[in-house]
């Protein structure tokens, strides 16, 4: 089944419900809907946290797009988000049909996909026929007539916290599963801005390098600790000590690559370093295998 107009113009004021939007405006909606270039945006959500998605309805800025729901509803045409488009069944799944009949929208994944079982772990949603749909087969699907597919997260970019040992569950990468390119835009949970700056690059063509592991140099091309203001500074013996250095209790700033200590987080206010924590690496390929908090628990 197809979605009419009117059902997608519904399913959008529902969403500008739940971002806390208030009313809002038709116009500026059918506006929207109007251009044909509209880019279409779909947000899959599979093994994770959903810290990704909070990460980015976090998303603040003293310049246009200003907030999250700037971002989803007029800067891009996000047609279906997990979290926060609130049509289920029939008419979300119909959102998903259009778009895959159509192809050439942005697929981002967030989280990482179970394999095992032949899928199981994860029901996506049920076909028309009203058969299961495995979230392994809807990301397979849906990247096959994506225009660029972008994993965001840790988990999606690399496997991450779901995909830790034993992983009875067969986690694995966007790239892993569909053995394809994608935009990897990691970190656990990557920086609100480090999205918006994946979505609107790639919607305008103008992302840039990559690295060896898919993650945009603009964003992960220094380590964390070559920027740290902490750089020459006194070593901290334990938590809580300000502007010490915590190399020596296993900081991974020195082999992680980020923006963070420049960027800052929540809306530039503090970043963990800043907070007298190490650098956990969370935006690494091996994340959480080695980070200094599982070595301080003993693991
Ligand atoms: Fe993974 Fe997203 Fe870590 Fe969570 O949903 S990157 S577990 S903070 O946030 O996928
Ligand atoms: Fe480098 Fe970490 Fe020390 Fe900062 S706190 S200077 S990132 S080792």
């Amino acid at each position: 089944m197809l979605i009419s107009r009117r059902g997608f113009l519904a399913t959008v004021r529902n969403t500008a419900g739940v971002l806390g939007l208030g009313a809002l405006e038709l116009g500026t909606v059918e506006e929207l809907l109007a251009n044909p270039n509209a880019p279409t945006v779909l947000w899959l959500q599979g093994a994770a946290c959903s810290g990704c998605s909070v990460s980015f309805l976090n998303y603040i800025s003293a310049t246009a797009p200003k907030t999250a729901a700037d971002v989803l509803l007029t800067t891009v045409n996000v047609a279906y988000q997990s979290n926060v488009s609130t049509a289920s069944g029939d008419l979300a799944r119909s959102v998903l049909d259009s778009a895959l009949a159509k192809g050439g929208y942005v697929l981002i994944v967030e989280g990482g996909i179970p394999t095992a079982f032949n899928g199981l772990a994860a029901i996506a949603w049920t076909d028309a026929g009203g058969k299961d749909v495995t979230f392994q087969q809807a990301v397979l699907n849906l990247a096959g007539r994506a225009s660029q597919v972008i994993s965001f997260g840790t988990c999606a970019s690399f496997g991450g916290v779901p995909s830790a040992p034993p992983n009875p569950a067969g986690i694995k990468s966007v790239r892993n599963v569909t053995l394809k390119p994608a935009l990897n835009i990691p970190g656990c949970p990557p920086h609100p801005n480090w999205m918006v700056w994946a979505i609107v690059n790639t919607l305008a063509k103008t992302v840039g390098p990559l690295d060896s592991y898919g993650r945009p140099t603009a964003l992960y091309g220094r380590t964390v600790h070559s920027q740290c203001p902490r750089r020459d500074s006194e070593d901290a013996s334990t938590y809580g000590q300000d502007r010490r250095c915590m190399e020596e209790m296993g900081c991974f700033g020195p082999s992680t690559y980020a923006v963070c200590p420049t960027m800052k987080w929540n809306n530039a206010q503090n970043w963990c370093v800043d907070a007298n924590s190490q650098c956990i690496g969370c935006v690494n390929p091996n994340f959480p295998a080695t980070t200094p908090l599982r070595r301080a628990h003993g693991d």
